[in-house]
């Protein structure tokens, strides 16, 4: 598994000119670095070990106007090499860059004491003492870098530090945040960077964020040379096509599309250096980006980053607290909420497996930023994410809802909410048209028999008047087995007398064409809402056709005529 070694430590200790020890590489490429001895910017070069495994060293400056540079540089790697000078001693920029390092998650790492040809051996071994306390857990190797004193020994406890080192969340979708670009003749810009997490090869799609600029991948290298893929952790040089230099600098992140959220406020859980008041202007350092913020702070241990500027960030990210020092840092548990200062919402983001806080269906894509993964405890329908608990409860009420439904219809109305159509097939109901029901019921007139015989008969002694129905449902049901007939909402002819009306209707308008209300209430020998009535459920059978205060068959019913 490729990984990134950065160098660590006080201006002038050595970490440079170890980096070339190591690597033959001078990393101090701009001719200022090489004017005034120092480093300004990032350094990169190839390392390899004796077992034959390639690691990527990142060489950092050690001047304290340049820490903000040191963390771009230290955001994207596994392992630390901190440099401290023999002579010296442990300086301001050792402790800074070691709490940078320890905010970052960086854990693992070596710490070589530099210089050793310049003292003499008892100042060596206390240098090596103090170092030893300052990083207990790591080893502590003397070296020259003039000398090569220690050299291969470093670069063995070097490879006994990267053992076993694994990239948390390589896995995820692409993202590589820039830390150098430039422009090449004849090839375009070029960005670089430590690929964190997923694949990059040619011909991929990409976006630049936070501006959104999509990109295609021309070709992408690995140590100059070219790949047709680099995995994740590699330190990776992508050419991109049709980009300005000025469209993806450092601090830019190339990712996949949509995989990452670009955001203004970040929930983070605070590791407090010293403290960090509510209203405190920072600046934050996320990837290879640092935009200005203010913190809100929400409860004891978390807040609110509220950035000047969009940063892409994840959820488990560390991101760091400046200001002219190392404030603290943060681990990122929202990295797309809304402006909130809500401590219930952050226990609950924060504590519970994010699984917990759901309930009713929330689409699955509203959870992946805040998810590290998978949700897990959750139950899963099309796009839909809930919980167990509410499928069952819902199910019951559901089961409910039919149960007391109308017998002679015995089904509800589905649900009309967007997940209906991904849920509702989980559950054991059947669904008819727009209303679900027990499977396999069928309507019955329940204990309604009397009432249903009661208003068959009320309905044969009215002959041709239509009768008021008290009872819709049972109107409904009896409707459906060929009964009765509904006039209107609350009206009801029996079958034989609406056969009759029709009749009279049908043979009216063979020998005149048409019928109007008076006529056909002459015909009958009813009231005027009766023929009203009848008159219109011809019209809705699409029997008849108004046309102006007459009617006249429509063709199909004159034909049959
Ligand atoms: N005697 C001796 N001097 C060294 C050794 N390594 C570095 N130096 C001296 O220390 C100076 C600074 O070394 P660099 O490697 O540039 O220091 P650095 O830590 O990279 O400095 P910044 O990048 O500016 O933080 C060099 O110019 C050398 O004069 C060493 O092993 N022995
Ligand atoms: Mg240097």
């Amino acid at each position: 598994m490729p990984l990134t070694i950065g160098t660590a430590g006080h201006i002038d200790h050595g970490k440079t000119w170890l980096v070339r020890a190591l690597t033959g590489k001078d990393t101090d490429r701009l001719p200022e670095e090489q004017r005034r001895g120092i480093s300004i910017d990032l350094g990169y070069a190839p390392l390899e070990l004796e077992d034959g495994r390639r690691l990527s060293v990142v060489d950092v400056p050690g001047h304290e106007r340049f820490v903000r540079t040191m963390v771009a540089g230290a955001t994207g790697i596994d392992l630390f090499l901190l440099v401290v000078d023999a002579g010296e001693g442990p300086r301001p920029q050792t402790y800074e860059h070691l709490a940078i390092l320890r905010l970052l998650g960086i854990e693992r790492g070596v710490v070589a004491v530099t210089k050793a040809d310049a003292v003499d051996e008892e100042t060596l071994e206390l240098a090596v003492e103090v170092a030893q306390e300052l990083v207990p857990g790591s080893e502590i190797v003397a070296v020259s870098a003039r000398t090569g004193v220690g050299i291969d020994e470093l670069r063995g406890a070097i490879a006994r530090a990267a053992d076993g080192i694994e990239r948390v969340g390589s896995e995820g979708p692409t993202r590589l945040y820039v830390d150098r670009s430039f422009t090449l003749r004849g090839i375009g810009t070029v960005v670089t960077g430590t690929l964190w997490s997923g694949m990059i090869g040619a011909g991929d799609e990409l976006v630049v964020q936070p501006s959104g600029k999509e990109v295609r991948v021309r070709s992408v290298q690995v140590h100059d040379r070219e790949v047709e893929r680099a995995e994740a952790g590699q330190r990776v040089a992508v050419s991109l096509p049709g980009v300005e230099r000025s469209e993806a600098l450092r601090g830019d992140a190339l990712v996949q599309r949509g995989a990452y959220p670009v955001s203004y406020r970040l929930d983070v859980e605070l590791d407090e250096l010293e403290p960090i008041r509510d209203g405190a202007r920072v600046h934050v350092h996320a990837g290879t980006a640092h935009v200005a913020a203010r913190v809100v702070r929400v409860g004891e241990h978390w807040a609110q980053l509220r950035l000047a500027a969009p940063v892409v960030t994840a959820r488990g990210d560390r991101v760091v607290l400046r200001a002219s020092t190392t404030l603290g840092g943060g681990r990122v548990i929202d990295p797309a909420p809304p402006r909130h200062r809500d401590v219930e919402r952050l226990h609950l983001v924060a504590r519970a497996p994010v699984g917990a806080t759901v309930t009713a269906p929330v689409p699955l894509a509203s959870l992946r930023f805040v998810l590290d993964g998978e949700p897990e405890g959750v139950e899963r329908a099309g796009s839909w994410v809930f919980s167990r608990d509410w499928l069952h409860g819902f199910e019951r009420e559901l089961r409910a809802a039919i149960e007391s439904a109308d017998s002679t219809d015995p089904g509800v109305p589905m649900p009309s909410v967007a997940w209906a159509g991904d849920v509702l097939p989980l559950l054991p109901f059947e669904r008819r048209g727009a209303k679900l029901y027990l499977p396999g019921a069928v309507a019955s007139i329940g204990a309604r028999v009397e009432e249903a015989e009661r208003l068959v008969r009320d309905l044969d002694a009215a002959g041709l008047r239509a009768v008021k129905i008290e009872d819709d449902e049972l109107a409904r049901f009896l409707e459906a087995r060929g009964e009765l007939v509904r006039l209107g909402r609350e009206h009801a002819i029996s079958v034989q007398s609406f056969a009759i009306a029709k009749e009279a209707l049908l043979s009216e308008c063979a020998s005149a064409a048409e019928i109007t209300l008076a006529r056909f209430r002459d015909l009958l020998d009813v009231g005027r809402r009766d023929a009203q009535l009848l008159l219109e459920r011809f019209d809705q059978d699409g029997i008849t056709r108004r046309v102006g205060d007459r009617r006249v068959l429509r063709r199909s019913s004159a034909q049959r005529a």
